[in-house]
């Protein structure tokens, strides 16, 4: 049902009781100060729990401006994880204000303004924002009253440094968290920037699990720093691709009926409209707005909270943006009318408010196979003062807001300069680089080819290998292979139970298991010494125009070295061999002038991406594609750094799981006759 087809008497509603809720929250937020002064995070449970006295601030209390000298925080966050509906009756008594700030305590999630079941941590979309100062430590509860439902939390760009089983990938760093059990991640912000959290268990992130996480730094220690008045909660910007039914439905997918995983619709900080193709009408949900005074700079972040393929392209209505940092790492500022974004991915930009005072379309829309169905959402940007609506008339996905100038068009045509585009490899870097990176040969190469494998139909349904696949938008069901192996999580996570998982699980190129048939499946592993330097380069044998896949690594940042296509223009589908092939030529062009900081690398389709960083950081941490249906069927690997001398001892008390297969024992019980005999 739509809000369009809600009663009139609970619309009146809905509008009078949200007016009241806007007075209140108005007071509140004037009486702010004294509220946070008053407030105290520990309830009488948590007391008990926080045995060694140490002193919670309330996530109020951290989203403070971080200040040199600054004392670090511990602070607190409950999130409590539910299955849950958009429009519930909560929206009968307030909607949510405008960006989810902080202060928010609304239950109500609007959506695009069509029901459906979604997830939620805390009853927001997105979920509770976490804003804190480099330095402070996190610890989060995590409960999970999903029922029937396994959960754990990535705390995607947060590097884990010290504390590898709080990184939330389940069977590699922690078990999943059953349904009725609180987890506690901790974890100490020590990379600043743009990040955010979201489920790493199944699908379970497109239903709504993710929300913000920005650690500040003073401004004067922010390379950033000089280019913005501003930054405020209240400009994270986070873009999510958005279904009207469960992620699992897409998956492994239905034959025939809304075949293939690309979403109709898409929400900017969890609110926008949805306009039904068939029915030509629109929803009446409230637009996410953005408010800004004339004459101020201000630093927006944005985080690409995609789980399809899609990719997310954000434009703002008579504004450049300034981009000044992608995932935490600041680069020198590059003017542009664009910005495109993949799954993981985050921008941050500033916008001058030195347009006159109006209020502004912000439009995203959804390329790749969202573009079939124009799927895009708007927002607004409102200088105080101005009127609620914009003047002009609403884009459309065709004739879309004009940008001149793109970040980060990801065809990996980028090798000359280009005044279109300013791609990634072609940002310098505006942060302190480690020379070891920079040095002419790494320590270790490790060379990644992803494709698609087809399976036949006999091969899938006439056997009993039950294999895990997909069904893509045409074409055969496909498993994902790297290096030719399909990933698989052994049955207890190597971090924290090395013991209890049998050596042949374990596999890579060099290590392949006899008789892998079409396909090797095992826990596709490299294992690289603490400390040295790692050079991936990873390369697309997809082959298919506008599929970019995005890669995320788990535990590091890296330098992006290299991305770009073949310089062989007539080639259709690109190999390693090619890639390897180019590079003995010299072809791949190395790049050691400032190369720009990442943790999520966008690669572009029949191209390669080269990328290193220093393997300081001793853990099991994966490397996977961010697209949310790939990672299921194999789409992933783990990079090992370290030996086991190197990790510190696995905290007390954590979690265990496995297998559970003992001898069988004899179903006849002992006849007593024959007993007594
Ligand atoms: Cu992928």
């Amino acid at each position: 049902m739509k809000t369009s087809n809600l009663s009139r008497f609970r619309r009146l509603l809905f509008r009078n009781v949200n007016s009241l809720f806007f007075s209140v929250l108005l007071i509140c937020s004037l009486i702010q100060c004294s509220c946070a002064a008053v407030q105290k995070p520990q309830n009488n449970k948590e007391k008990v729990l926080n045995a060694s006295n140490v002193v919670l601030s309330s996530s109020e209390e951290c989203a403070r401006e971080c200040r040199p000298n600054g004392k670090p925080k511990t602070c607190y966050y409950k999130f409590t994880a539910e299955l849950y509906t958009v429009l519930s009756e909560a929206c009968d008594i307030c909607t949510p204000s405008d960006n989810n700030t902080l202060h928010d305590s609304c239950q109500c999630v609007v959506g695009d303004g069509v029901e459906r079941a979604v997830l939620t941590i805390n009853r927001k979309i997105p979920g509770p924002s976490i804003r804190l100062c480099k330095g402070d430590t996190a610890v989060i509860d995590v409960v999970n009253k999903m029922e029937g439902t396994e959960l754990t939390l990535h705390w995607h760009g947060i590097l884990q440094n010290g504390s590898p089983w709080y990184d939330g990938v389940p069977m590699l760093t922690q078990c999943p968290i059953p349904h009725g059990v609180t987890f506690r991640y901790q974890w100490v912000a020590d990379n600043p920037g743009t990040h955010f959290w979201h489920a790493h268990t199944g699908l379970q992130k497109m239903d709504g699990l993710y929300g913000s996480i920005v650690v500040g730094v003073p401004r004067c220690v922010d390379p950033s720093g000089p280019y913005y008045d501003e930054d405020k909660p209240d400009h994270v910007i986070v873009l999510s691709d958005w279904f009207h039914e469960l992620a699992n439905e897409r998956f492994p997918g239905r034959q025939s009926v809304r075949r293939g995983q690309a979403p109709p619709s898409c929400l900017i900080n969890g609110k926008g409209r949805y306009e039904d193709p068939i029915t030509n009408t629109t929803t009446k949900t409230p637009l996410s707005v953005f408010t800004v005074k004339k004459g101020r700079k201000y630093r927006f972040r944005m985080i690409c909270a995609f789980c399809s393929v899609c990719i997310s392209q954000l434009v703002i209505e008579g504004h450049r943006m300034k981009a000044i940092a992608t995932d935490g790492e600041a680069f020198v500022p590059v003017d542009v009318d664009a910005i495109n974004a993949l799954s993981g991915e985050r921008y941050d930009f500033v916008l001058n408010a030195d347009q006159p005072v109006g209020t502004y379309w912000i439009q995203l829309r959804a390329l790749g196979e969202c573009s079939e169905n124009k799927v895009q959402q708007f927002a607004i940007l409102r200088y105080e003062g101005a009127p609620e609506k914009p003047t002009s008339p609403q884009p459309t996905y065709d004739n879309c807001l004009p940008m001149p100038v793109l970040l980060n068009p990801v065809d990996g045509l980028c090798e000359e300069p280009r005044t279109d585009a300013v791609c990634i490899n072609q940002l310098k870097s505006d942060e302190k680089i480690d020379p070891g990176i920079l040095a002419p040969n790494p320590d270790v190469r490790i060379y990644l080819s992803y494709k698609f494998s087809e399976f036949n139909t006999t091969r899938l349904y006439g056997t009993k290998e039950y294999e895990t696949f997909l069904i893509p938008p045409t074409g055969p069901p496909i498993v994902s292979l790297i290096d030719g192996i399909s990933y698989e999580f052994p049955s207890s996570p190597p971090l924290t139970q090395p013991k209890d998982i049998p050596p042949e699980q374990f596999c890579n190129g060099h290590n392949r298991p006899p008789d892998c048939g079409e396909f090797c499946k095992c826990t596709h592993t490299h294992h690289v010494k603490k400390n040295s330097i790692v050079e991936v380069m990873t390369v697309d044998e997809v082959g298919v125009a506008q599929l970019h896949h995005p890669f995320h690594l788990h535990g590091h940042a890296f330098r992006v070295i290299s991305m770009a296509r073949s310089p062989d223009k007539n080639i259709t589908k690109i190999s390693m061999k090619h890639v390897r092939d180019l590079d003995k030529k010299g072809l791949i062009r190395r790049r050691f002038d400032l190369p720009p900081g990442k943790d999520t690398i966008p690669v572009p389709s029949n191209g390669y991406v080269v990328f290193r960083f220093r393997a300081n950081n001793p853990g099991w941490w994966l490397y996977h594609c961010h697209f949310v249906y790939h990672p299921p069927i194999g789409m992933e690997i783990a990079i090992h750094v370290g030996n086991q001398s190197d990790l510190s001892p696995v905290p007390s008390g954590f979690p265990k799981c496995g297998n559970y297969i003992p001898p069988i024992r004899s179903s006849r019980r002992p006849d007593r006759k024959s007993q007594s005999h």
